[in-house]
């Protein structure tokens, strides 16, 4: 990788910015060993959405999605965020108004140090009863006895990810909110993700279209890669410092 896959544009815009909005999926969370979903080694080659993630395969089999999930709670939480995630937890502080948007529900943003992230598609550290609703302790995940159905502690009903599954809506509140920081923001930066599920994959064009100047950050081109201003091929951990570090010392001038 050259030593700055970026141009020089892409700082000068970055640091006269006063809007910047990020949305980032599956790639930006590969460096730190969460599998991504499309990639050859990902997980969608074990198992194919429709077969887990979708609510009718959750009904016709919960022990088996309530365990895929339980095994994704716990590789998320023995990883750890790598130097992309910390390098937009410093963006943030480095820009007016900072907006990030995220696909992945691993919560390794959080734990990196960002704030107000925007949960497109929910969060797998939380469960909630399909029944009264209720979110069950967000206590270290315990390890289901195997084959056990895992219920609400209130009502016995049965506990699901707080997830956002294939034909279900987005929180409208976070579809709203990145739909709205997309539309405003002066640089919008789409990180590690195959923009193929909508309506994520949606937000950086309307961010084009309302005038941002929209760059992707990838190992490989999007399938919206012909719709960006710049396209910057790289691991997002190894590029991101590298920006923030071109952002600083262009500020410090
Ligand atoms: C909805 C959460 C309907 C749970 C997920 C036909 C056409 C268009 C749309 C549709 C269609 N048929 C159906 C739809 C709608 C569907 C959809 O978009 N399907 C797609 C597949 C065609 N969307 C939905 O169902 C959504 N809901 O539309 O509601 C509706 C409408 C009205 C009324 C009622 C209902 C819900 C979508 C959410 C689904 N949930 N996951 C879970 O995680 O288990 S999807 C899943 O894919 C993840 O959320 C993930 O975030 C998301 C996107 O994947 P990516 O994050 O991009 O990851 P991927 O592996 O694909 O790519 C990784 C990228 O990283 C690659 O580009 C790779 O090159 C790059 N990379 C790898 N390493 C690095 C890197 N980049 C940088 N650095 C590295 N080191
Ligand atoms: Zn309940």
């Amino acid at each position: 990788m050259p030593a700055r896959p970026f141009s020089d544009t892409l700082v000068q815009r970055l640091v006269e910015a006063r809007r910047v909005a990020v949305l980032t999926g599956a790639g930006i969370s590969a460096e730190s060993g969460i599998p991504t979903f499309r990639d050859t080694d990902g997980l969608w080659q074990r198992f194919r959405p429709e077969e887990l993630a979708n609510v009718d395969a959750f009904l016709q089999n919960p022990v088996l999605v309530q365990g895929w999930y339980h095994h994704r709670q716990k590789v998320a939480l023995e990883k750890a965020p790598n130097p992309g995630h910390y390098a937009l937890a410093k963006l943030e502080s480095l820009v007016p108004h900072f907006t990030l948007i995220t696909q992945n529900v691993d919560n390794l943003h959080q734990r990196a140090g960002s704030t107000g992230v925007v949960e497109l598609h929910g969060n797998i550290m939380r469960s909630y009863c399909i029944d009264c609703g209720r979110f069950a302790a967000e206590d270290a995940v315990a390890d289901p006895a195997p084959d056990a159905i895992v219920r609400c502690a209130a009502c016995n009903g049965l506990l699901r990810p707080d997830v956002v599954w294939f034909g279900e809506m987005l929180p409208a509140e976070a579809l709203e909110a990145a739909t709205g920081a997309a539309a405003e923001a002066d640089v919008f930066l789409s990180i590690g993700t195959s923009a193929v599920v909508y309506p994520a994959a949606g937000l950086p064009q309307v961010a084009q279209q309302a005038g941002a100047y929209v760059a992707e950050i990838n190992i490989a081109p999007s399938a919206i890669a012909p719709l960006m201003h710049e396209v910057v091929q790289g691991k997002s951990g190894e590029v991101l410092p590298i920006l923030i570090d071109a952002l600083l010392k262009r500020k410090e001038k």
